[in-house]
């Protein structure tokens, strides 16, 4: 009878709550209660998942899980209610705050009046970047720079949208003899401040440079690269309509009829070895078929196997972090990885999160990950790669979604670490 009931609901979670009320008043036992069914993404907290284990458990469920949670303290998460209904099964906690689609909506100003078929972010956040906007910039960065800094293509998006880098350096057309240094962005569509913080750096290191000391000095001794979105095609979905998704992957289809690959579980090292990542197709950790099955992922270590880049860091938001490698294992020395390189960069995290009052942490502190972009470039590369996750420090969903007024101080807040960053890629 449980079990029936169970699997009914898995199925179709709505269905079966209808089912339930019928039952109720067909057999006249008692009134059907007013409680409305769960929504279909609702917000949670959960608790009870204390270890890396658990964590590692719940964040490849299928859930999505928002930001990272300090410390091992309660998870906050979106889940469906057959996916609550089953974490719930396995023992954790999980207390319904909100109805996402209801948050989406108010974080974006109501229903939308704007024409459903154009991205654009909704009125009051037009300070970010939408795609086009963004390849703009880069452009414009090239045309007014071009002494110091020269436009290139990593390559296509699923969807065909051109994946453009910008290197800032003196003698920007030779491929000098100097260390070269990567910042990645917007691999996850959703978090679109970092999109707006790899355009800071290009707007520092290009207009700053002959008038800011620090910033000369880098351009001149290094070859920066910048890429300002790994995930357009998401970052697109994620603000078409006229109201925020709240989407994650990329937009590659997959073979049950869900869309989207986790971008970063999909990079080649280690791919799917350790539990840290999801086979379900539909789930928000999805590895994809196979490493770097997602063309965005493709392009971007194509791109980094044709240079020598000596440090990097891929910015995500939200939390507050400042992470290092390894993400596939708890150890902090082992294959690939000697206690040296480990306090190496333990050393550089720690100086890092100083200067913008990040917590420091290995990647694996959270939960496991498999298949990310920073095991990846220090397990094939031995470059000094960080993950940041930048503001805030927790908040839900709109945790993605800060008000534009935040780009200026947030990105700013991060120009120490990455002066850091850049000192010891020397
Ligand atoms: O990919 C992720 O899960 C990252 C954290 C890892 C780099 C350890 N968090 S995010 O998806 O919330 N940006
Ligand atoms: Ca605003
Ligand atoms: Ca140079
Ligand atoms: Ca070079
Ligand atoms: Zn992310």
């Amino acid at each position: 009878m449980f079990t029936k009931r169970r699997a009914i609901g898995l199925a179709a979670a709505a269905a079966a709550a209808a089912l339930m009320v019928v039952t109720a008043w067909s057999a006249g036992a008692q009134e059907p209660t007013a409680a409305p069914p769960a929504p279909d993404r609702g917000l949670y907290t959960l608790t009870g998942a204390d270890t890396v284990q658990t964590r590692t458990q719940v964040v490849n469920s299928g859930v999505d899980v928002l930001g990272e949670g300090h410390g091992g303290g309660p998870m906050e998460l979106i889940a469906s209610p057959a996916q609550a209904r089953q974490l719930r099964a396995q023992g954790y906690t999980l207390e319904l705050t909100g109805d996402v689609e209801a948050m989406l909506e108010k974080r974006s100003g109501g229903p939308s009046t704007k024409d459903s078929s154009v991205a654009d972010f909704p009125s009051g956040d037009e300070g970010y970047h939408t795609y086009d906007e963004m390849v703009a910039e880069v452009a414009a960065a090239a045309t007014d720079h071009a002494a110091i800094a020269q436009q290139g293509s990593v390559g296509s998006s699923f969807e065909g949208r051109d994946l453009p880098f910008l290197k800032i350096s003196d003698n920007v057309a030779t491929d000098e003899d100097e260390p070269e240094v990567l910042f990645t962005c917007n691999m996850h569509a959703r978090e679109h401040l970092t999109t707006e913080m790899c355009l800071h750096i290009v707007q520092r290191f290009t207009d700053g440079y002959g008038t800011d000391q620090t910033v000369t000095g880098f351009v001149d001794s290094r070859e920066i690269f910048v890429i300002p979105s790994q995930n357009p095609d998401g970052a697109e979905f994620d603000i078409s309509g006229g109201e925020y998704q709240g989407w994650r992957k990329n937009r590659q289809p997959n073979s049950d009829g869900s869309v989207g690959t986790d971008l970063n579980r999909n990079f080649s090292y280690k791919w799917g070895c350790c539990g840290g990542s999801d086979d379900n197709p539909s789930g928000e950790t999805y590895r994809g078929e196979s490493p770097a099955s997602a063309p965005e992922v493709a392009a971007v270590q194509a791109f980094m196997d044709g240079r020598q880049f000596k440090a990097h860091i891929d910015f995500h938001t939200f939390s507050e972090l400042v992470l290092w490698p390894f993400g596939h294992t708890t150890d902090d020395v082992t294959e690939g990885m000697t206690q040296e390189e480990y306090d190496r960069f333990a050393d550089i995290g720690q100086q890092m999160a100083e200067t913008n009052g990040y917590t420091p942490e290995q990647a694996s502190d959270l939960y496991i990950t498999d298949g990310s972009i920073d095991d990846w470039a220090w397990g094939t590369h031995k470059i000094l790669s960080y993950t940041f996750e930048m503001f805030p420090s927790g908040g839900g969903i709109d945790g993605f979604y800060p008000p534009d007024e935040e780009i200026g101080p947030q990105t700013t807040r991060n120009d120490a670490a990455v002066d850091i960053l850049l000192t010891n890629a020397g």
